[in-house]
């Protein structure tokens, strides 16, 4: 049986919005008004955050606060690796997403020589570089800074060396880059894609499964699609951005995209996912409390991630 580590990142440094460093206490707080023992079940280590940084410049208008995001990552990485040394099963619950670079590079830091499919449920691609990002916001960077893709036919901005020192240590953390490639890389339901990653992810014809056609197929071809596209990985870990959920379920994430998943959806979804033997790590992020009413979107991360656990702990 599996033995679950719960690691806390309440950062915030990658993400436009602020308010997302909040969200970890969030879905604390939704555990405690069902009157719920989660937390207690499921103690967790907390990575240190940088969080003060938000009070200084940004730095580089191409990659905001990049080292902030950069030192948080070195020890999302060495938290993840640990928990892997110590025969545990790492789930996430992390303020903004750019976060999952950490994840990736801990996962291949304790595991170098296994193939590391990637699930990633998110409204957005997050395939940015400081080269094409219009935001500067670092959530929207995590996967091209672990597939080591700098997309450069499609440049836009020209960063200046010492953030270009720092992306290129951001892909190298954990000492290895590339993460993953792009073939063992899966979207469900990315729908807010900017033209420099639609870019990418057609030249590199990525899966990208929207949420009509996961409607038109149901959940139980979806898994059988997705996990025979992935047959080749020798571990699988799933990153569940909660913006891939319809706006209309709640405004509690800081770029809501219209036309998302329903929570029932989602929990399926992942409730099903994490009870495939493959399915390494999971992660929760970019709930945030202070755009919600009434906590609804921790409320349904609460529950998305109850349902994870038992999936994971269920064997
Ligand atoms: N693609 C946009 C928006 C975005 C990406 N990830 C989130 N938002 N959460 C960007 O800023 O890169
Ligand atoms: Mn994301
Ligand atoms: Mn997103």
């Amino acid at each position: 049986m599996r033995e679950i580590q719960l690691i806390e990142v309440k950062s915030e440094l990658g993400a436009g919005t602020r308010g997302a460093s909040m969200g970890v206490d969030a879905i604390k707080t939704a555990a405690l008004d069902f009157g719920s023992r989660f937390f207690k079940q499921y103690p967790s280590v907390e990575v240190p955050n940088e969080n003060h940084l938000l009070f200084e410049s940004s730095g580089s208008p191409y990659a905001k606060r990049i080292s902030g995001v950069l030192t948080v990552c070195e020890r999302v990485a060495d938290e993840v690796h640990k928990t892997f040394d110590l025969k545990k099963f790492p789930v996430i619950l992390a303020g903004d997403h750019s976060s999952a670079i950490g994840t990736m590079a801990g996962i291949h830091k304790a595991y170098p020589k296994k193939r590391l499919g990637v699930i990633w449920v998110d409204a957005h691609a997050d395939i940015h570089s400081p080269y094409t990002s219009t935001s500067g916001n670092l959530h929207g960077m995590s996967i091209s800074a672990s597939l080591d893709e700098d997309n450069l036919t499609q440049k836009v901005n020209q960063p200046d060396q010492e953030t270009l020192n720092y992306w290129f240590q951001l892909k190298n953390v954990g000492a290895i880059a590339p993460k993953i490639v792009s073939r063992d890389l899966v979207y469900i339901g990315a729908r807010d894609i900017e033209p420099p990653e639609l870019y990418l992810l057609n030249k590199k014809k990525i899966k990208n499964i929207s949420v009509s056609s996961f409607r038109k197929l149901g959940v139980e071809r979806v898994l059988t699609d997705v996990m025979s596209y992935l047959d080749q990985c020798d571990m699988i870990y799933v990153s569940f951005d909660v913006d891939c959920m319809d706006p209309s379920i709640s405004r509690g994430t800081g770029t809501p995209v219209q036309n998302g998943f329903t929570e029932r959806e989602i929990g399926n979804l992942i409730a099903r996912l994490c009870g495939y033997p493959k399915i390494c790590c999971f992660e929760i992020v970019e709930v945030n409390p202070t755009l919600d009413t009434e906590n609804l979107m921790a409320e349904n991360a609460f529950e998305i991630l109850v349902r994870a656990i038992n999936a994971l702990t269920n064997d």
